[in-house]
């Protein structure tokens, strides 16, 4: 399959329209993708052919809508590798690790150990924070070296026989640092402790499969990955997911209600109280249907020519500083320009129709690790062409001789 990025970048849209009047370039990937037409149809048909409520009705509108929920959960399933009961929609990774650290972190005791990383988005630090000061269990931090990559001996130094959980991101959103995932599971395997990833800003990128990755709990993000926001997934271990109390109570997580006990529903539903947000998983199964029909070798070997491109430009630009330079890094280029605050930065790129964001990237430790109040963020996708470099740095020149 040969790439034809102009093609691809006419799915969406989005892209077409001008800004500020200028052509849109849209390097705010890691904030949130575009959404191919494939995703904005399937929403769209959902609608308009069988809106309904799932599981519930004798009609056919829901079992029509049923069978698009259903069949969205088995794209996941592939996606990843898992089974279908070991995917549990949720409202993106946020909540799929407040779902870990409230259910699984329920079984934590005083003493035991948390192990996150300084690289960490506040989405996996907090809900261990919490779960941590419910428990009376230890936080610990794995430290950062200076190309923004984990240092790996700290870490096999923090693990011992406390600890319980290992949760740590795949791909850093701040700084674009790939960490050495499998190796890390395995290491916390080594001393009987659960894993959790964070693959909010992985997904996009290249192929997951958490049966070779063998880790315990995996969370991302539908709207990082062409899907729409509102819907993510968790992957959870199946005897560790039947182990675990359930989250919220309510309608379809339960098997039998009276007053005095209710018991839970099997295999995924468990974890899935409520109405569910059918329409986004829909187009979530969409977005990852079109996605797996792309070639995404091609497409990830286009994406490090992209990162390759603009780093070559950066280190040649005066005055720019690259913030994260750990080799084997994707579709992340942070930085800051000397004497300018990035809010200003990304203010003066807005201008110039460039969209890039500016700031802590909610991950303010790793800033404050950095010693910086925070970076300007280009963030590529599948669709940024060597175009979109080129405009970002002729605007770049601009702010430079505004500044
Ligand atoms: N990062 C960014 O601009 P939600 O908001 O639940 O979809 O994703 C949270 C999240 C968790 N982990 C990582 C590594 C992330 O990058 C994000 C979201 C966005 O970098 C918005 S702050």
């Amino acid at each position: 399959m040969s790439l034809d990025i102009a093609a691809l970048r006419g799915q969406f849209p989005i892209l077409s329209q001008s800004v500020r009047g200028k052509p849109l370039v849209y390097l705010d990937n890691g904030a949130t993708t575009q959404k191919p037409e494939a995703v904005i149809q399937a929403i769209d048909a959902y609608y308009r052919e069988c809106n309904s409520n799932v599981h519930r009705g004798a009609h056919y509108l829901s079992d029509e809508a049923t069978a698009r929920f259903e069949n969205a959960r088995q794209s996941v399933a592939d996606f990843i590798n898992a089974s279908r009961e070991e995917i549990i929609w949720t409202r993106g990774t946020t909540e799929s690790i407040n779902l870990v650290a409230s259910c699984y972190g329920a079984s934590l005791k005083a003493g035991d150990e948390v192990v996150i990383s300084t690289l960490e988005h506040h989405s996996n630090i907090v809900p261990w924070q919490m779960a941590c000061e419910r428990s009376g269990a230890i936080l610990k931090v794995i430290p950062l070296q200076a190309d923004g990559s984990l240092d790996l001996a700290a870490y096999r130094a923090l693990l011992n026989e406390r600890t319980r959980i290992v949760a740590v991101t795949q791909v850093s959103n701040a700084l674009g640092t790939v960490n050495p995932v499998t190796e890390m599971i395995r290491d916390a395997k080594a001393v009987g402790a659960v894993t959790l990833l964070d693959g909010a800003q992985a997904v996009s990128h290249f192929g997951v499969d958490v049966r070779a990755l063998d880790c315990d709990f995996y969370a991302f993000s539908g709207h990082k990955l062409f899907g729409p926001t509102g819907i993510g997934v968790l992957y959870g271990r199946k005897a560790l997911l039947e182990a675990m109390p359930p989250w919220l109570g309510g309608g379809e997580m339960i098997e039998t209600v009276s007053f005095e006990r209710s018991t839970w529903n099997r295999l995924p539903y468990k974890f899935e109280a409520g109405t569910p947000n059918i329409a986004g998983a829909v187009g979530l199964g969409a977005a990852i249907d079109w996605l797996q029909a792309q070639d995404r070798t091609a497409l990830a070997a286009h994406e490090a020519a992209l990162l390759r491109d603009a780093t070559t430009r950066a280190e040649a630009f005066a005055g720019m500083r690259l913030i994260g330079t750990a080799p084997g890094k994707v579709a992340v280029m942070s930085f800051l320009l000397d004497g300018a605050h990035p809010h200003d930065v990304g203010q003066l790129l807005d201008q110039q129709g460039v969209a890039v964001r500016t700031g802590h990237h909610c991950t303010m430790p790793l800033m404050d690790c950095l010693g910086i109040p925070g970076t300007v963020r280009a963030s590529f996708s599948i669709y940024n062409d060597s175009s979109d470099i080129e405009r970002l740095f002729t605007a770049l020149e601009k702010v430079k001789s505004f500044l």
